[in-house]
């Protein structure tokens, strides 16, 4: 029997061609390599969507131009703007843990939906960004940049960072990742996780290091660690003056 000979292709349709998936437009991650970019250059890495990293460099300032200020008003990086943001129109998100939710939301990954699985990543989540950040920074602040050398105030922070990663050890004592399955908690977490080291020895926090190496083992961690890893120098001291003493203006 004669083979059917395939019909030539038809020309699509105006109709066909609109429904051509067109190719995402990347997400702007306005990022500079610390601890709080390196939440989202690590998500980012995680999904797989294309994103295009717009360097803040903080040292010079970058964070107090207008423009910057009108998506992170509290002159912080790191913030995205979304181009496909809800009903198909650009958002702009600041705040780490709110963009690690908005993007855990939007792809459906690392951010469970059970409510139940989605309140221990809360917990977590909101324990970093509320707790192990801000005390973390505070002991590496008198610890490394403080131009007095004030014993009250290095002890009272890494005592508190002490004590969180303790909390942390007896909760991965437990379970493999701080909300059981892997999430934007450990996202959040990591990589203050690997500066707390410099200063205090995880030997202390055996569950801490076993959760630290396999974290840090993910193609997508070290990916999004990576991320600028070059621009990030010394300190000068044009950059502590940036940096240091900011008040409202
Ligand atoms: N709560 C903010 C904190 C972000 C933050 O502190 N970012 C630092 C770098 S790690 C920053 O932008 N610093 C600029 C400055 O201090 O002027 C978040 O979680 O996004």
């Amino acid at each position: 029997m004669a083979k059917k000979t395939a019909k030539p292709a038809k020309k699509p349709t105006p109709k066909a061609r609109k429904s051509t998936p067109k190719p995402a437009k990347p997400i702007a991650l306005y990022y500079w390599p610390t601890p709080n970019g390196h939440k989202i250059s690590i998500m980012l890495e995680e999904l797989g969507v294309p994103y295009a990293v717009h360097p803040v460099n903080i040292g010079k300032g970058e964070q107090f131009a207008p423009a910057f200020l009108k998506i992170s008003p509290n002159n912080r990086m790191p913030a995205i703007i979304d181009p496909d943001g809800p009903g198909g129109r650009p958002i702009s998100v600041f705040e780490s843990g709110a963009i690690l939710q908005y993007l855990g939301r939007k792809y459906g990954k690392f951010y469970p939906q059970d409510e139940r699985a989605r309140v221990a990543v809360e917990e977590w989540l909101f324990w970093q960004v509320g707790g192990l950040g801000p005390m973390a920074g505070q002991a590496n602040h008198f610890l490394n940049y403080a131009p007095e050398d004030l014993p009250y105030a290095k002890k009272r922070y890494s005592d508190e960072v002490h004590r969180l990663l303790g909390v942390m050890n007896r909760r991965l004592e437990k379970k493999k990742f701080l909300a059981g399955a892997y999430s934007i908690a450990d996202m959040a977490c990591w990589s203050w996780v690997l500066s707390t080291s410099k200063y205090i020895a995880l030997d202390e926090f055996p569950h801490v290091k076993a959760w630290r190496e396999r974290v840090g083992k993910r193609k997508a961690v070290v990916r999004g660690k990576a991320v600028a890893a070059e621009a990030r120098t010394p300190l000068t001291d044009e950059e502590r003056q940036v940096l240091f003493g900011q008040r409202a203006r």
